[in-house]
């Protein structure tokens, strides 16, 4: 999954893609580069962010949505309902939902979700939070959901441990250590498992050259190798910002691999 975020403001590449015209462009790139789900989203979540109300979403993720839903799967990153049916009405067949929340409107239209594991907004996230076992408390929340989406009838179910969101970098770290227990929990439920942590901060604090953290643009190594960590442990999703060597570490090491 390539990350486009038609934001000013997202941590990892706002601004950059923010004129539709430039993030059509760049979505096309991914999908030359191998992705197979283009993941368009116009409010940040990073810690701090300013929410962003429903008519400028909108406004900035339709034209998106509508000229790449033509070329690839799109999926539409959004807590709000009707920024998702709105998407979904322009061709987008997958919600991903960092609220873990929006299961009624997968269910309603008929088609994939992905419910991401947080604790708070990303006004409060990243205040102290603290999990007595995150690997299990991660995973019963994400069962309890996906339990009710299945039972509303949505068919194709995605957990993701929520990198980053309300957790500290041992939290991450556990996360990724246990990603195997939420890949046997998921599966028993009939559902699959995403990860996401392109360029995230953990990355930054884990690679720190004496006490530095390393800038946005110094955690590509860090991202491939969670990347790959991940699907090694039965993730059958990634969502990336650097799809050219994610797609060749999935050659090595997802499904299908040797
Ligand atoms: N991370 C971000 C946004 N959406 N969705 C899922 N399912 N999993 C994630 O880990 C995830 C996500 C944050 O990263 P990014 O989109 O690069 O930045 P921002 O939220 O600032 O737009």
């Amino acid at each position: 999954m390539g990350i486009l975020n038609v934001t000013p403001d997202s941590f990892s590449d706002g601004g950059r893609y923010h004129r539709p015209a430039d993030a059509v462009v760049r979505g096309r790139e991914m999908v030359a580069e191998g992705a197979d789900v283009i993941d368009v989203g116009g409010e940040s979540t990073r810690p701090g962010a300013d929410p962003v109300p429903e008519a400028e979403e909108l406004l900035r993720v339709l034209p998106v949505v509508e000229a790449l839903a033509a070329e690839v799967r799109v999926s539409i990153d959004t807590t709000k309902p009707a920024v998702a049916a709105a998407a979904i009405a322009l061709g987008a067949t997958l919600v991903n939902d960092v609220s873990a929340m929006l299961w009624p409107v997968a269910a309603e239209h008929a088609v994939g979700w992905v419910a991401m594991h947080r604790r708070g907004t990303p006004a409060t996230m990243q205040r102290d939070p603290s999990y007595d076992d995150v690997v299990a408390e991660v995973t019963e929340l994400l069962l309890e959901r996906s339990a009710a989406a299945a039972a509303a009838g949505v068919e194709e179910i995605w957990l993701d441990p929520g990198i980053g969101f309300g957790k500290t970098t041992e939290h991450n770290l556990q996360l990724l250590a246990g990603l195997s227990d939420l890949v046997e929990a998921a599966s028993r439920e009939g559902s699959r498992v995403m990860v996401g942590t392109s360029r995230k901060r953990f990355l930054g604090v884990c690679g720190a050259v004496e006490g530095e953290p390393l800038a946005l643009d110094e955690r590509f190594e860090g991202s491939l190798a969670t990347a790959v960590w991940a699907m090694q442990r039965g993730a059958q999703m990634v969502r990336v910002h650097d799809v050219a060597a994610t797609v060749e570490g999935a050659v090595l090491v997802g499904p299908g691999a040797p």
